[in-house]
């Protein structure tokens, strides 16, 4: 239901008005895959099924443009960034992740309680052990290539795993000391720098709930909505954006589509909607 949330709400409208061609691709569906039910893992066979479809849905699309991935929740992402680091192992590129949400989505299979497994694309795809049901993971994005901003809900498992590797992390206490503008910029550097190439995957409960209430994981304190915007405004400046997945909308928790039209907003600000150019002359 998330994907037609997200053209209700009218994503293509804005792209378009944007000057964008925009074409609709349509509902992916999962492969059939041999994989038996898990007790502990949800819903594993479709999720190995989708990653396989994605993975290739993403890799063709990203030959033809900028890809944005409609969820579905966040497990999208283990199809759609290792078809896009194909995408960029192509191009010989390195492809660069920055990750908004409250969760840090680094649980392995191994070590998740709830067996979410939209707990655990990012281990998935930075190559941790424990995915042995999934497609293998062909090109592993290095965790120094992994910006996390948003962050205020982090399992112990995924605190101690984290600790010991090396991917940019901005919690809400950052962001509040130091703006979300600074761990943003220097993760752009880093990409720059690198000559790289830059996926964001968005979960909406990245935002703070009481602006986009429609997703089963609420987390209160996140991020505001002009800082959402900021965010979106400034990947649109850097031009290092290959693709974006929009996740996790949960379309029967929305009361008029709110954070729908929240979440297409914010897609339209990093394809380039803005309120004036930069510099106003104003003041
Ligand atoms: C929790 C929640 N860390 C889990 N994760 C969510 O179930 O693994 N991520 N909701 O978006
Ligand atoms: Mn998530
Ligand atoms: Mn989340
Ligand atoms: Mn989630």
């Amino acid at each position: 239901m998330g994907p037609d949330a997200y053209r209700v709400a009218g994503l293509e409208q804005a792209l378009s008005d944007l000057g964008h061609t925009v074409t609709d691709i349509g509902d992916t569906l999962p492969d059939e895959v041999d994989v038996p039910e898990d007790t502990h893992l949800f819903s594993l066979p479709e999720c190995v099924g989708w990653t396989q479809a994605l993975s290739r849905t993403a890799k063709e699309a990203a030959e033809q443009g900028l890809p944005i991935f409609l969820g579905g929740d966040h497990a999208l992402s283990m199809g759609t960034v290792i078809g896009m680091a194909a995408h960029a192992d192509k191009l010989g590129r390195p492809l660069f992740v920055l990750w908004l949400d409250a969760h840090s989505d680094f649980h392995t299979p191994n070590s998740t309680d709830s067996g979410n497994l939209h707990g655990t694309p990012v281990a998935y795809f930075t190559g941790q052990p424990g995915f042995d049901a999934f497609p293998p993971v062909t090109t592993p994005i290095p965790t120094d290539h992994v910006g996390m901003i948003g962050l205020r809900s982090v399992d112990p498992a995924e605190r101690s795993a984290l600790e010991k590797d090396d991917a940019m992390l901005a919690d809400m206490r950052s962001i509040d000391e130091h703006g979300i503008k600074t761990p943003l910029l220097a993760f752009l550097d880093k990409v720059r720098a690198a000559n790289g190439i830059l996926h964001v995957s968005l979960d909406v409960d990245f935002l703070d709930p009481s602006i986009a209430p429609a997703v089963g994981t609420t987390v209160p304190g996140g991020a505001t909505e002009r800082e959402a915007h900021l965010v979106m405004e400034l990947l649109h400046e850097s031009g290092l954006v290959c693709s974006l997945d929009i996740v996790e909308l949960n379309p029967f928790l929305d009361e008029r589509g709110r954070t729908a039209k929240l979440m297409v907003d914010l897609a339209a600000s990093l394809m380039g909607r803005r309120i004036f150019d930069r510099p106003t002359r104003s003041f």
